[in-house]
């Protein structure tokens, strides 16, 4: 459909940027912090790139101030952070360390005195690796209410300056690499327990946001979830069943539980005739159909096109691409279910991430068509290498090329008549990529900082940062 005019971005459109605790950080264990299992993880060897670790990270805990000025001269409208849990509660629970909630209530205070929305996540996956200890963290019910003890403590301290709230950061990724590929702690790979353990994180969603209603009512909270949408490889039926089975298995799963408190049919009995279905207890559907989000956070960054795999030798779990290398990730899936294909018509990254502008409006949509709810694009960015030249300039024009063409793809949904709240890009400041080291970088402000050589942690405006400051001012009109 071809919009003759396209409708403008709304008045207090959230034009933002995002991060995550572990991350920007670093501080790892100042100022009374308990030690996460993402601490722990990246100390066993071979687990990250060049065994980076979140240790300084881009030392955001001490240079914060410095970030949020950066952030004012932007003139960005919106920034989402996440909280360690482990500096509120270095054990998961029991005493809280005031030390780590003043980190917080600075960052918070001092992003409202420049006019910035702040943006909280709950839980951006450093769990309190006590918990992880005490009693498999995600894999007990135990989870629910310290998760929700937490929670509360934050709305408590922060509900009335901060008004839009994250609960879980992108369920599917952290329990999928977490619990099915073993490539995020605690580095297992059991199907049936991937299944309990999402059954367990829905549960904890659904008690904060139950819980939110009470103390931030004039408030907005909701999950971020990591979708993919599903294409067909080609208009052969089985090829369209392998789609819409990914479409179920690995995104309704999460969105209707979150939306409506139940969980897709078809996903369901295919787990339940696999003898993978998790186990539910009396009142748990009553919680998830009280613990409904405001709105949808979607992160975006790519379409996922699958094929036909057969039950007999099909593709499994696969290599995923941590190097940079372009094309040495391999193509992986479900037999007798479905298996990704790489996709002709579109260019990908070098961590071979597929660019798709399209793709952004068409999740939207789908979005929208099935949850009616507001939407907050909670993360969509561009990793890839930069280049530090002389005098301090980064060219990332590709980077702005991704930005500017998914925006323009928010703009066709917007006129379409999706709801969107805020667009956060991922990230503001370069960060530490999980698996990937400090070389896959995001920012639109460069930090000097590498796994080797020199790294003095100096913060250098990309290219970029001149144009996004650009696009806010205008509200979207100028590309
Ligand atoms: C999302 C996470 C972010 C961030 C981003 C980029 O899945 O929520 O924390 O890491 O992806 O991913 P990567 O660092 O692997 O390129």
């Amino acid at each position: 459909m071809i919009h003759k005019k396209l409708k403008p971005f709304p008045p207090h459109f959230l034009w933002g940027a995002a991060s995550a605790a572990y991350q920007v950080e670093g501080a790892w264990d100042v100022d009374g912090k308990g030690v996460s299992n993402w601490d722990k993880f990246v100390r066993i060897p071979g687990k990250t790139f060049k065994g980076t670790t979140g240790d300084v990270a881009v030392d955001h805990y001490h240079r914060y101030k410095e970030d949020i000025q950066l952030m004012a001269e932007m003139g960005m409208k919106a920034y989402r952070f996440s909280v360690a849990w482990t500096r509120i509660f270095p054990s998961g629970r029991g005493e809280i360390n005031e030390k780590g909630i003043e980190f917080y209530e600075h960052l918070i205070n001092d992003l409202k005195a420049k006019g910035i929305e702040p943006i909280l996540t709950l839980y951006h996956w450093d769990l309190p690796q006590a918990l992880q200890d005490e009693y498999g963290g995600w894999e007990s019910r135990e989870i629910i209410s310290d998760f929700t003890r937490y929670s509360v403590e934050l709305f408590k301290r922060f509900g009335d300056r901060v008004k839009y709230w994250v609960s879980l950061n992108e369920q599917n990724i952290f329990t999928m690499l977490g619990y099915r590929l073993g490539a995020h702690p605690p580095g297992v790979m059991d199907d049936k327990l991937f299944y309990q353990v999402n059954h367990h994180a829905n549960l904890a969603n659904a008690s904060v946001i139950k819980e939110f209603r009470k103390y931030v009512p004039d408030g907005k909270i909701g999950p971020s979830f990591a979708y993919s949408p599903a294409y067909a490889r080609t208009s052969n039926p089985k090829d369209i069943i392998a789609a819409e089975n990914a479409e179920e298995l690995n995104s309704h799963w999460w969105m209707d539980i979150y939306a409506w408190g139940r969980y897709p049919k078809a996903v369901w009995n295919y787990i339940e005739s696999n003898g993978l279905a998790p186990q539910i207890e009396e009142g748990d559907f009553e919680l998830l159909s009280q613990g409904t989000p405001d709105f949808m956070g979607v992160n975006y960054y790519q379409t996922t096109t699958y094929e036909e795999n057969p039950l007999n030798n099909g593709a499994g779990i696969a290599k995923i691409n941590t190097t940079g290398e372009k094309g040495t990730s391999e193509d992986t899936g479900i037999p007798g279910v479905f298996k990704t294909v790489e996709n002709p018509h579109l260019e990908r990254t070098d961590w071979d991430w597929n660019i798709d502008p399209l793709g952004l409006r068409i999740a939207l949509r789908r979005i929208t068509n099935r949850y009616n709810l507001p939407i907050l694009i909670s993360e969509n960015g561009l990793g890839a290498f930069d280049k530090l030249e002389k005098d301090d300039v980064v060219n990332d024009n590709y980077r702005i090329d991704y930005i500017r063409t998914h925006i323009e793809a928010m703009q066709e949904a917007i006129s379409d008549g999706v709801d969107v709240l805020g667009y956060c890009v991922w990230s503001f400041t370069d960060l530490l990529s999980w698996l990937n080291g400090f070389q896959k970088r995001y920012g639109f402000v460069y930090v000097n900082q590498h796994e080797e050589g020199e790294h003095d942690l100096r913060r250098v405006k990309k290219k970029s940062f001149d144009w996004y400051k650009k696009v806010i001012a205008s509200n979207g009109t100028v590309l």
